[in-house]
């Protein structure tokens, strides 16, 4: 649990679900998660392998760009710290894009993207990731808003040049840290207050 809430958040109860791209159907069978771009070794895991890596548990709070957060939270999941030495990631990687099976993107840079505390969530509250919450993966990490935390991930793609992804090509900050309220580009800690109000 952090001691306060990022500028500009307020707690709600329950998760708003979002699906800007539609709820894809998985087929958990033929289901992979693909480690590629500028790494040493390419990846693939089943959902079966991804389940026997989880290393991390805590209790983290979820903040969406529009305002809304979620308190105390348990997630579960596996470091990127462990992916990424898995990958033998190279020093050429600069930024992460997140794909999922909807076609939705999200981008951070490579120093969010292999924070301690950054991992891929399997469970939350206890439980597998429902359907609509992204089963069977999304990327987490607590310090940047929940856009980058791309449901229903089929790859992690490690990359030298920066590209936007889904909310980014729509305005939406390069890494979007919450404490800095980094939620369209050139938002950050240099202003004060919001310049658009975010809707999604
Ligand atoms: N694939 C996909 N991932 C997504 C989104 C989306 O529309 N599609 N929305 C993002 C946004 S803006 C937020 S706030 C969170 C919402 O997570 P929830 O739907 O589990 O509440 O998912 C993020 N990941
Ligand atoms: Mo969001």
């Amino acid at each position: 649990m952090q001691e306060q809430i990022p500028p500009g958040q307020r707690y709600v109860k329950k998760f708003i679900y979002y699906a800007a791209l539609g709820v894809p159907e998985v087929d958990i069978q033929s289901y992979r998660l693909k480690i590629l771009g500028e790494v040493e070794n390419k990846l693939e895991f089943t959902y079966e392998e991804l389940l026997k890596m989880i290393d991390t548990e805590y209790i983290r709070d979820f903040h969406c760009v529009t305002g809304w957060s979620v308190a105390g939270v348990k997630w579960e999941g596996i470091k990127m710290k462990t992916i990424a030495s898995l990958a033998k990631v190279k020093d050429t990687a600069k930024w992460v894009m997140f794909y999922s099976l909807d076609g939705y993107t999200s981008v951070v840079p490579i120093e969010d993207a292999l924070s301690e505390d950054t991992i891929i969530a399997l469970k939350m509250n206890g439980k597998p990731l429902d359907k609509k919450s992204g089963f069977p993966a999304r990327p987490f990490i607590p310090h940047l808003y929940a856009w980058k935390s791309a449901k229903w991930l089929t790859a992690i793609h490690f990359t030298s040049e920066y590209q936007d992804g889904f909310w980014e090509e729509r305005g939406y900050h390069e890494r979007g840290n919450v404490w800095e309220e980094e939620r369209f580009k050139g938002e950050g800690h240099s202003h004060s207050g919001m310049k658009r109000r975010p809707i999604l």
